[in-house]
C-alpha cells in the first residue's frame, strides 16, 4: 500500500489530483479542511505486488506523512512543492520519518557540496539588499584559507556608505586580495589578472530581482567574469515572495543557493521555495553572523533535521532565560 497526500483550495479540486495521479483505484484516507489553507485529502493505492501491507505498516506510514506535513505547514512550504515532497516521502519504505523526509528533498531539490565546485570559476553572490552577501563572500574567502588556498575578494559594493571598509576588514582579516570593482569590465579585468590557485569570490550590491535593468547588469558582469551566479537569500521570508526572487534569479542563469540567517528565523518554506522555484541547488548555509564558524554544508540530511527541529517559540521561556 502506497500514501499520498494532496492539496486542493477545495475538496473537488483535491479529489481530481488524486484522481489523476493515483486513478480511481485510490482508496480515500482522509480529509482535512484547515480553513484557510485548502483541504488535504490523503488516499492509498495498492502496491504493485499487491496489498499485502499489515495495517501497523499502513498506520505507521500514515504517522510519517502526517509528521512530515506537520512539518512542512509549520514552515509554510507553498502547498505544491509541499505535495510534491510529501508524494515523494509517500513511496519509500523508510522507518524514521525526518530520513523520509530527507529523501523527499533530496528527490525534489538539488544539492552541491562546495568541495566539488571548480574553483577555477570565481563565485559571484547575488541577492537583495542586507541578504548576508558581504558576510558569506568572507565566508567563503575563511573556507578558502582554511583549505590551504589563496582568495580573491572582488566588491563592488565599495561606494555603499562603509561598504570599503567592511571589505577591507573581511579582507584583512582573512588574507584575502581586495579589489574595489565598479561595473563588469573592472570585474573581468581583476579576475583575470588572479593568480593560479587563487579563488575569486565577487561580491555584488544588492539587488532587486524584479528589477530588469538591475538584472542585466549582473548577468553582464557574471558573462564579462565567466563567473557562476550564486543566490544569498536570508531564511524566514515570504515564501511566495522568495519563490519569485529564486525564480527571477533562476531565470538570469543562477544555478546555486546559499541560504543564511538559519540560525536566526523559525520558518524555512521561503528558503525551500526559492531553491524549487529557481531550480537553485544548495550549496552551503550560513548558520551565524560570525565569519569563522558561519557557513556550513547544506545536505539533504542536514536540511531535514533543521526543518524538523522547530520547537513551539515561547517568548517567556527567551526572558527567563535572561
Ligand atoms: N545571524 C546571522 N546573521 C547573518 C548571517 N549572514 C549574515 N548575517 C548578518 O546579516 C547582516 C547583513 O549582512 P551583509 O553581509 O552585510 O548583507 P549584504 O547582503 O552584503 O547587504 P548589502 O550589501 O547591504 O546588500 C549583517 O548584520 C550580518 O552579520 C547568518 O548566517 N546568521
Ligand atoms: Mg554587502
Amino acid at each position: 500500500m502506497l500514501l499520498r497526500s494532496f492539496t486542493g483550495r477545495t475538496l473537488p479540486e483535491a479529489m481530481d489530483k488524486v484522481r489523476t495521479a493515483l486513478g480511481d483505484e485510490a482508496i480515500i484516507l482522509s480529509t482535512q479542511d484547515d480553513g484557510t489553507e485548502g483541504v488535504k485529502v490523503t488516499a492509498a493505492i495498492e502496491s504493485e505486488a499487491g496489498d499485502d501491507t499489515a495495517p501497523e505498516a499502513l498506520y505507521g506510514e500514515l504517522q510519517q506523512a502526517d509528521r512530515i506535513a506537520t512539518v512542512l505547514d509549520h514552515h509554510r512550504v507553498p502547498r505544491g512543492l509541499a505535495d510534491r515532497l510529501l508524494n515523494a516521502a509517500g513511496g519509500l519504505l523508510i522507518d524514521d520519518w525526518v530520513m523520509a523526509l530527507a529523501a523527499a528533498l533530496d528527490h525534489e531539490l538539488g544539492f552541491q557540496p562546495l568541495a566539488e565546485v571548480s574553483p577555477e570559476q570565481p563565485l559571484m553572490l547575488i541577492g537583495p539588499s542586507g541578504a548576508g552577501k558581504s558576510v558569506t563572500a568572507a565566508k567563503l574567502c575563511a573556507c578558502a584559507r582554511l583549505a590551504g588556498a589563496s582568495s580573491l575578494l572582488v566588491t563592488m559594493d565599495a561606494d555603499k556608505a562603509g561598504g570599503r571598509a567592511q571589505a577591507e576588514a573581511f579582507a584583512e582579516a582573512l588574507g584575502a586580495r581586495l579589489v574595489c570593482a565598479a561595473g563588469p569590465e573592472a570585474v573581468a579585468t581583476a579576475v583575470r589578472e588572479r593568480s593560479d590557485g587563487e579563488m575569486a569570490v565577487i561580491d555584488t550590491v544588492g539587488s532587486n530581482p524584479f528589477d530588469e535593468v538591475e538584472l542585466r547588469m549582473l548577468g553582464d558582469t557574471a558573462e564579462a567574469a565567466g563567473a557562476r551566479l550564486a543566490v544569498v537569500l536570508s531564511a524566514g521570508g515570504d515564501p511566495a515572495e522568495a519563490a519569485e526572487a529564486g525564480l527571477a534569479y533562476g531565470e538570469l542563469g543562477a544555478a546555486a543557493l546559499i541560504p543564511t540567517r538559519l540560525d536566526a528565523a523559525r520558518r524555512f518554506g521561503g528558503v525551500l521555495a526559492a531553491a524549487h522555484a529557481g531550480g537553485l541547488s544548495f550549496l552551503a548555509a550560513g548558520i551565524s553572523r560570525h565569519i569563522g564558524a558561519g557557513l556550513v554544508p547544506a545536505n539533504p540530511v542536514s536540511l531535514a533535521r533543521l526543518l524538523s527541529t522547530c520547537e513551539p517559540f515561547e517568548p517567556t521561556s527567551l526572558l527567563a532565560a535572561e
